[in-house]
């Protein structure tokens, strides 16, 4: 209990949520399953975020219609089901994204945790809406960040004209930092997995740590540095791939 303190400051173009602000609210549809939102359209997002506790037979509901739907698990034990030839297992680090209004469904076959990112997808003329996508951080080589080995960017999602969307997970040495204050028209959920961060947002300065969210509103001038005596990373969604002057 934290009383009257929290970390957590809700702002026009962006949001930190600490874990003691979690307040877990039903969600008609999934069963077994405490669901916090941390990033909404209330606060002036434009997709959604939640962390999902799943207790082992718990069964998520399918996200609304036109929206697609990525899953990262955080611990405990996934199963997707899109079809017949498609049934797959996901462990901490699996990766799954399910184009708008495909059938499929998610189960929890162990007790875990799932962090949920639904968007209402964007059309691209003349192209497929995509297949289901499924994959395992774990396996995924990291990347030099803009050619610095201290920050490496992981890909969970391929790089697919279907996609409207990114799903990296960026991992920073202690003490290394983006390059430079980002500033631009995307906007980002971020979700600190492990480490400590200060993280620079607007003209705000927060000390973030693991379990911390952080929605990032379109031009919200960004940077941020690991401190600390381990690497921090953190999964970090994006829109991603459109004209967003179409
Ligand atoms: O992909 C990104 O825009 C990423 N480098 N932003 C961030 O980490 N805040
Ligand atoms: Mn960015």
């Amino acid at each position: 209990m934290s009383g009257p303190h929290s970390r957590t400051t809700v702002r026009r173009d962006h949001a930190v949520i600490a874990p003691d602000g979690h307040v877990v609210g039903p969600v008609p549809g999934w069963t077994g399953a405490e669901h916090v939102q941390l990033i909404a359209p209330a606060m002036g997002a434009r997709f959604g975020m939640a962390l999902v506790r799943l207790e082992a037979g718990a069964v998520a509901a399918p996200p609304a219609p036109g929206h697609g739907r990525a899953v990262y698990v955080l611990d405990g034990a996934v199963t997707l089901d899109a079809g017949e030839d498609h049934h797959y297992e996901l462990g901490p680090g699996g990766v799954a994204y399910a184009p708008p209004d495909t059938a499929h469904r998610i189960t929890a076959t162990a007790a875990g945790r799932v962090c949920v990112i639904d968007k209402p997808y964007t059309e691209l003329a003349g192209a497929p809406r995509g297949r289901p996508v499924i994959d395992d951080a774990t396996r995924i080589a990291p990347q030099d960040f803009l050619g610095d080995p201290h920050v490496r960017v992981t890909a969970l999602l391929p790089d697919d004209p279907a996609l409207d969307l990114a799903l990296n997970v960026m991992t920073f040495d202690p003490g290394a930092s983006l390059p430079f204050v980002e500033t631009h028209v995307m906007e980002h959920g971020l979700l600190v997995l492990e480490g400590t961060l200060v993280y620079r947002l607007g003209d705000a300065w927060y000390p973030v740590g693991a379990g911390d969210a952080i929605w990032m509103g379109p031009f919200c001038p960004q940077w941020c540095c690991a401190y600390g005596t381990g690497p921090a990373s953190y999964l970090i969604y994006k829109d991603w791939n459109r004209d967003v002057m179409a």
